[in-house]
């Protein structure tokens, strides 16, 4: 931890937890803010606290292997899919700033009513990313996204309405990656923060102050499998980092957990790409909880993140599920990435 303080004298290193950390940014840009925000966030943190310790002892409690349904994606949920879900929607129900929630986990968007006021927020996560990993012991993750509740919206019957914004009208968005340490990362636009659970008193505390991605790593990262069904400018794009002609010859990382793969392309820089394929035409990755949090947070850093047309940022949604490809990096590799989407395009354009 870098942050110092010297009291009397002596120079000691100064815990910030997480809620502090929020608290203070809070003073130093929306001086007239009420709190409300902070009290989101630490619902957050509470349900992630519950599902890492769910995680932890996940070969010791009866929690590995499948629930037995299905959820909306058709993928068989795990019971710590729904374990990691139930905690959310029990901690932010209980705020009573929060007026809509949707999950990758639930089919409708779920409004919350019948409180002191009216709510402030949409929160949108997934939560229990990459959850088929659990049983092998491969990291996996939370991925949380904050929207305002538009005004506009509140006496509207469908919850979704208030969901469907895009990425670029985040306020904040944050992951949680439970791999050999825990680590939240979050951005409320004003930098990507990261801090790491101390087990031996529960709290979040700053690690990783002000992190920016490298603008050229070592790694891509794509489940190679699939190669074969990868559009031919993706195709060339890979041989290209593959041969060194960027500048440095590249190696392959894929965990297959998104949270673990962006983690580490955010420390380390480099790549990551969710492409479209045979089998997942319009990309497998979700854009509301997913990409746009990956993106805003991307984008904070110095990097961004693109569906291979538009900045995911600017996607206008059309359903709280919506696939999209994702190709997110650091900004030689996404400029690299450009170049040979544009050369495609062009070449389509001519044989056209
Ligand atoms: P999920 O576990 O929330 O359903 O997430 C989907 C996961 C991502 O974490 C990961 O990037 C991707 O699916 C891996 O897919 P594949 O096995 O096709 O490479
Ligand atoms: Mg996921």
């Amino acid at each position: 931890m870098n942050t110092q303080s010297t009291v009397q004298g002596t120079t000691k290193p100064v815990i910030v937890t997480v809620q502090q950390h929020i608290l203070s940014e809070q003073r130093r840009h929306s001086p007239q803010a009420t709190g409300t925000f902070s009290w989101l966030l630490s619902g957050i943190t509470l349900a992630t606290k519950m599902t890492e310790s769910r995680v932890r002892r996940a070969g010791l409690l009866d929690v590995i292997g499948a629930a037995g349904n299905v959820n909306v994606q058709g993928e068989a949920q795990q019971k710590l899919d729904v374990y990691a879900d139930d905690a959310l929607v029990h901690c932010l129900g209980i705020r009573d700033n929060v007026a809509i929630i949707a999950s990758e986990e639930n089919e409708q968007a779920i409004a919350f009513d019948g409180r002191s006021g009216p709510g402030k927020y949409v929160v949108v996560f997934d939560p229990l990313d990459g959850s088929s990993n659990i049983d092998v012991n491969v990291s996996v993750g939370t991925i949380f996204s904050v929207l305002r509740m538009p005004e506009d919206l509140r006496e509207s019957d469908d919850p979704a309405q208030a969901v469907l914004q895009p990425g670029v009208k985040q306020l904040a968005a944050g992951y949680v990656v439970y791999g050999s340490s825990t680590i939240m990362v979050y951005s409320t636009g004003h930098g990507v923060h990261g801090f790491t659970l101390d087990p031996s008193i529960g709290a979040y505390v700053l690690s990783h102050e002000d992190i920016r991605m490298p603008e050229q790593g070592k790694y891509y990262s794509s489940n190679d499998a699939y190669w074969d069904t990868f559009p031919q400018a993706y195709q060339d794009y890979l041989s290209y980092l593959r041969r060194g002609e960027l500048g440095r010859s590249y190696a392959l990382r894929y965990i297959g957990s998104l949270v673990a793969d962006f983690h580490r392309t955010l420390l380390r820089g480099g790549v990551f790409l969710y492409p479209p394929t045979d089998a997942n035409p319009q990309g497998k990755l979700r854009l509301l909880y997913e990409a746009n949090p990956v993106a805003f947070i991307a984008q904070q850093a110095g990097g961004y993140a693109t569906d291979g047309h538009q900045n995911i940022l600017d996607i206008v949604p059309q359903d709280i599920h919506q696939r999209t490809p994702l190709i997110v990096g650091g900004k030689s590799e996404m400029e690299a990435f450009e170049r040979f989407m544009k050369r495609d395009e062009l070449a389509g354009s001519l044989a056209g």
